[in-house]
């Protein structure tokens, strides 16, 4: 017998495949919809103190090899997403879920934190520490002071399970610092990697950018980020106190995708762009996929492999 379940700060779920946060999570529909799939659990939106619009639209679009987006930070406010959370939460008392949120500041990080004490949510918390499309607002996963500043004071403030979204980051040295902050704080997991900021997708007929907002630059997901996100997964898996746990995210569209991930130290792992094509029945596909390959290696769950990528001599 296969299994594809897992822990996150030993609470049980019973896939390790579910939604990035971003996609298929704006509202009650959706969210519905993610609970009635094969997805182990759901993210929300970054849920913020107000209800935002986000940027001008078109602000996603598909290409062949993934998407580009600038939303914007389109989302119903912390509220909204705490009560529905709360709801299924009652309804389904054997699954755990996860609210995403992000402050523009430490001071509404604390205030976020406060409600979601205060709603009585018994699930996870992901702070999203690298949204790229907010004009403006520099992605704050790559001010590493300020993540440290954020950290201390978000738990001396907030006592909860808490996990923290990055961003994607591309030097050896970066992994080096940013662990070292990680490591000093009672994380739950950190999530690997929000899309690469700052891309730019051109329509070479109309020799024209293909998203409205910031002239056409938007955060890249899909197939263009999966190695990225891999020698994220792993760099962190290698540095950081096995205490933090790691969700991958990035450029998941098959079963060996997630087979991967997991190899590289993932405990979990999140579809975004393919999620966004494909629909919620992927996580039925993509749990099949990776049974398949489980099944032909000989591993029956996931520890038999997870983290155990080999070098060479
Ligand atoms: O809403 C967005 O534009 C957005 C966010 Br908050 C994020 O974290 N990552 C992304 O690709 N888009």
């Amino acid at each position: 017998m296969v299994s594809t379940a897992t822990k996150i700060a030993q609470k049980k779920f019973d896939n390790c495949i579910m939604n990035a946060s971003g996609v298929w999570c704006y509202d009650e529909k959706e969210l519905s919809a993610l609970d009635k799939s094969e997805a182990a659990s759901f993210v929300t939106k970054s849920g913020t103190l107000e209800s935002r619009k986000g940027n001008p639209k078109p602000r996603y679009f598909e290409t062949d090899l993934g998407s580009i987006n600038s939303m914007g930070l389109p989302n119903q406010g912390l509220e909204y997403y705490l009560n529905f959370v709360n709801k299924v939460q009652e309804q389904n008392p054997n699954k755990n879920y996860f609210v995403s949120c992000t402050g523009f500041n430490v001071q509404e990080d604390v205030l976020l934190l406060e409600e979601v004490k205060k709603s009585g949510f018994k699930g996870i918390v992901e702070l999203n520490l690298s949204c790229p499309n907010v004009p403006g607002k520099p992605q704050t996963g790559y001010d590493f002071e300020t993540v440290d500043m954020i950290l201390q004071t978000v738990f001396e403030n907030y006592e909860g399970l808490l996990g923290v979204k990055l961003p994607p980051y591309f030097d050896i040295v970066h992994f080096d610092q940013m662990a070292k902050i990680l490591n000093k704080y009672p994380l739950t997991y950190i999530n690997s990697v929000n899309s690469i900021g700052n891309g730019l997708y051109i329509d070479e007929e109309q020799e024209k950018v293909v998203i409205k907002p910031k002239n056409g630059f938007g955060g890249i997901g899909g197939d263009y980020i999966k190695p990225t996100a891999l020698a994220n997964v792993h760099a962190f898996y290698q540095r950081l106190d096995s205490r933090i746990q790691i969700i991958g995210t990035g450029g998941i569209k098959t079963g060996r995708d997630v087979f991967e991930h997991i190899l590289c130290g993932a405990s979990m792992v999140q579809v975004g762009t393919a999620l966004m094509k494909e629909g919620p029945s992927i996580f039925r596909r993509l749990t099949r996929e990776l049974e398949a390959i489980m099944r032909s290696k000989g591993y029956e769950k996931l520890s038999d492999f997870k983290g155990k990528l080999k070098y060479m001599n």
